[in-house]
């Protein structure tokens, strides 16, 4: 991946989008977690800003650097989403879902006024081919993977680390990571993702984010689809 400079210019302008007032939506991951500080930063100096976390590990880190939170049923909008993604394309297609934290992140990254991914170059691609996570049922596993495979796809069980058997999701839901290959239609994969019974999210985020900030070497781009 990117470098943690990269991920900081890119989260820290990011940060600076949160007006006081604001309602911002939490992202997870390393790249996030750099926008979660700045804005801890920003409330220690007496901004007004109010978090909605997509993740245990988000929620966590937001009490650390005392954000005041929301909880995501007490609001149905935020002003600006700030997440990362392990991929994203020309038209800010992503795929997400590195932390198992995609179901959640959809929801308040769908939900923003503005959704701003922020990411280092390596995220950066012509086509979407890396392996797109879906959450499922624990008991449709098998059933989802099947349809995956007639998809043109083919599902792995997500492996815990530093537990037995298989990483469990926030919302206690299992993730199978699907290959596909080059994906050459994000919404055409993503439709039938969405209609498969036992899909609780996939991690293809069609026509969601608003821009994305790349943090590079000596600055961030600003993208729009
Ligand atoms: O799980 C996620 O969707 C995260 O946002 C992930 O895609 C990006 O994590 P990173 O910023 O640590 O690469």
């Amino acid at each position: 991946g990117g470098t943690d400079d990269q991920k900081r210019r890119a989260a820290e302008r990011a940060a600076e989008l949160v007006s006081s007032g604001a309602t911002v939506g939490l992202g997870t991951g390393s790249t996030a977690a750099f926008a979660i500080r700045a804005l801890g930063r920003a409330v220690a100096d007496g901004a007004d800003v109010r978090g909605v976390a997509t993740s245990f590990a988000s929620r966590e880190l937001a009490r650390e650097v005392g954000i005041p939170l929301v909880s995501l049923d007490e609001v149905s909008t935020v002003d600006v989403a700030i997440d990362g993604a392990d991929q994203l394309d020309a038209d800010l297609n992503l795929i997400k879902g590195g932390g198992a934290a995609h179901a959640r992140e959809k929801i308040v990254d769908a939900m923003a006024d503005r959704f701003v991914v922020v990411a280092d170059p390596s995220k950066v691609t012509e086509t979407l081919d890396r392996t797109v996570p879906l959450e499922v049922l624990p008991d449709a596993r098998t059933a989802v993977a099947a349809r995956v495979e007639t998809l043109g796809g083919e599902a792995t069980l997500r492996r815990a680390d530093r537990k037995d058997g298989p990483v469990v999701t926030d919302n206690g839901n299992l993730v199978l990571d699907c290959a596909f290959g080059a994906v050459a239609d994000p919404a055409s994969l993503a439709t039938d993702l969405s209609a498969t019974p036992g899909v609780v999210e996939h991690g293809l985020f069609v026509g969601v984010a608003d821009e994305a900030y790349v943090g590079t070497d000596d600055g961030v781009d600003v993208r729009r689809p």
